[in-house]
């Protein structure tokens, strides 16, 4: 078990629906930690750099446009075992495949407005950390909870 970092991000459809604070919650909730927010208007490289190895897919250029439709929330979560737990918090890719209690599962109905994003691996939580956000954007800090969420 070791610590790691993963990228979350609200999409845009989740900031128009009022859904921001509800998707911090579960993450919140959970017991990992924030170390990075921010309400941010994605350029488009930015967006085909984040996903660019879904640059052969069909939906790419619908799934560029989605994502710089409107703000984002970007996230930095850090925690043991965070990046898996935070996938299986967020659900599957189509939300009418997302088990009920995941996000997308309670919250969205299409693969193309699924509200939510999530690294893969913590490879990546790295890769996109240091993608979205610049140097002095990541907080370290000691949650006060600490010892009542791990012995
Ligand atoms: O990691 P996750 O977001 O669950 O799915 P990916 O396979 O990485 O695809 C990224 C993103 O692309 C997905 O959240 C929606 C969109 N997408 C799509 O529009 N249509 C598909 N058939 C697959 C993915
Ligand atoms: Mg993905």
């Amino acid at each position: 078990e070791e610590v790691e970092e993963t990228y979350i991000m609200v999409k845009p459809d989740g900031v128009q629906r009022g859904l921001v604070g509800e998707i911090i919650s579960r993450f919140e909730k959970k017991g990992f930690k924030l170390t990075g927010l921010k309400l941010f208007k994605c350029p488009k490289e930015l967006a085909e750099e984040h996903y660019k190895d879904l640059k052969a897919k069909p939906f790419f250029p619908v799934l560029i446009e989605y994502i710089t439709s409107g703000p984002v929330v970007c996230m930095a979560w850090e925690g043991v075992g965070v990046v898996a737990s935070a996938r299986k918090l967020i659900g599957s890719t189509n939300p009418l495949q997302a088990e009920p209690g995941t996000i997308r599962g309670d919250l969205a109905v299409q693969t193309g407005r699924n509200v939510v994003h999530g690294s893969d691996s913590p490879e990546n939580g790295k890769r996109e950390i240091a993608l979205w956000f610049k140097e002095g954007e990541i907080v370290q800090w000691t949650s006060a909870l600490v010892s009542w969420l791990r012995e």
